[in-house]
């Protein structure tokens, strides 16, 4: 009997969703950052054994109100993730644990089964999460539902376990030795953003997108050149900082995570470019990944 499944991961921006499908997989396919709104696009990772395959999707976090045409992508990735789901992953965060009504009215709509997971624990009490748990089993009372921190890797076993038990039967959807849907150039430009949301404050992160221009793998040292998209002007200032000290920075901190990740050293060769009003227009999203 081999099991395969879609166990899809959702739930408000910064919970920890991310945090959560590398720690069930053991790999790290999904950036993090303690900013909100960190992840845009569906990721897909595989957790491969020969009796299953669990191919968990990570999501961007629900938006309450979209501001621009961007943030209605990520929501249409929210609902997709809802729609094509084997097991849907609801997660709260301890202390916060409010869902809009819409996502709850549409989740609680779902004939697969549900886990709620109650996270960040580790930085709540036994009786804020105990009263939240207790809210829970009234507002989804079909659901399994798990208190877990997932930067501890607390309770993320039991999860794991209840999840692959959950898995329906079915062969493999993909190929066994993959860990992901995604290329090489997206990882290393996810891993670029990440870095973005890590030393820019306030609305930079939220106007940077990052395209690798070219991936010379065939070199000793893989060569590798991007081009950070920023709105205006005005960004494209603040990312190269004085005397570009911002982008150098910027380089230094991002290759390392690449070079780390592929396990080799590479050339990293950083670029901003301006492309105007790129978060509202549905043609320049497309050309950005954006389906
Ligand atoms: N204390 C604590 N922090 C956590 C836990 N899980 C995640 N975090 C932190 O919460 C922040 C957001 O984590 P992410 O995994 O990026 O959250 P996300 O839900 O994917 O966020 P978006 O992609 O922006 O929707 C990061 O700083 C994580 O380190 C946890 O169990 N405990
Ligand atoms: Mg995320």
């Amino acid at each position: 009997m081999h099991k395969s499944g879609f166990v899809n991961i959702i739930g408000n921006p910064n919970v920890g969703k991310s945090t959560l499908t590398n720690a069930l997989i053991g790999e790290k396919i999904s950036i993090v950052s303690p900013k909100a709104q960190t992840t845009r696009q569906r990721v897909l990772g595989f957790l491969n054994e020969d009796n299953y395959q669990i191919i968990f999707s990570d999501t961007p976090g629900y938006i309450h109100k979209a501001s621009y045409k961007l943030h209605h992508k990520m929501l249409e990735y929210v609902d997709d993730a809802i729609l094509d789901a084997d097991i849907l992953v609801l997660m709260l965060e301890s202390g916060q644990p409010e869902i809009d009504s819409i996502l709850q009215d549409k989740i609680n709509n779902l004939k697969v089964p549900l886990l709620v997971i109650i996270n960040k624990i580790d930085i709540s009490n036994q009786e804020k999460v105990a009263s939240e748990i207790a809210a829970c089993e009234q507002k989804f009372p079909k659901a399994s539902i798990f208190a877990a921190s997932a930067l501890h890797n607390f309770n993320v076993d039991t999860i794991r376990n209840k999840i692959i038990e959950l898995c329906p039967e079915h062969p493999p959807y993909y190929p066994k030795d993959i860990i992901s849907d995604r290329y090489l150039r997206f990882f290393v430009s996810e891993m670029i953003r990440e870095q973005i949301f890590y030393q820019f404050e306030k609305e930079i992160p939220y106007h940077t997108e990052v395209v690798i221009d070219y991936f010379k793998e065939e070199e000793e040292i893989p060569k590798i050149g991007a081009v950070i998209f920023v709105g205006r002007s005005s960004h494209k200032m603040i990312l190269l900082g004085k005397g570009g000290s911002a982008i150098k920075k910027l380089g230094m901190k991002a290759r390392e995570n690449i070079e780390e990740f592929l396990g080799q050293h590479i050339f990293l060769d950083l670029r901003v470019k301006i492309n105007e009003n790129w978060r509202n227009d549905p043609n320049k999203l497309k050309q950005l990944g954006y389906e």
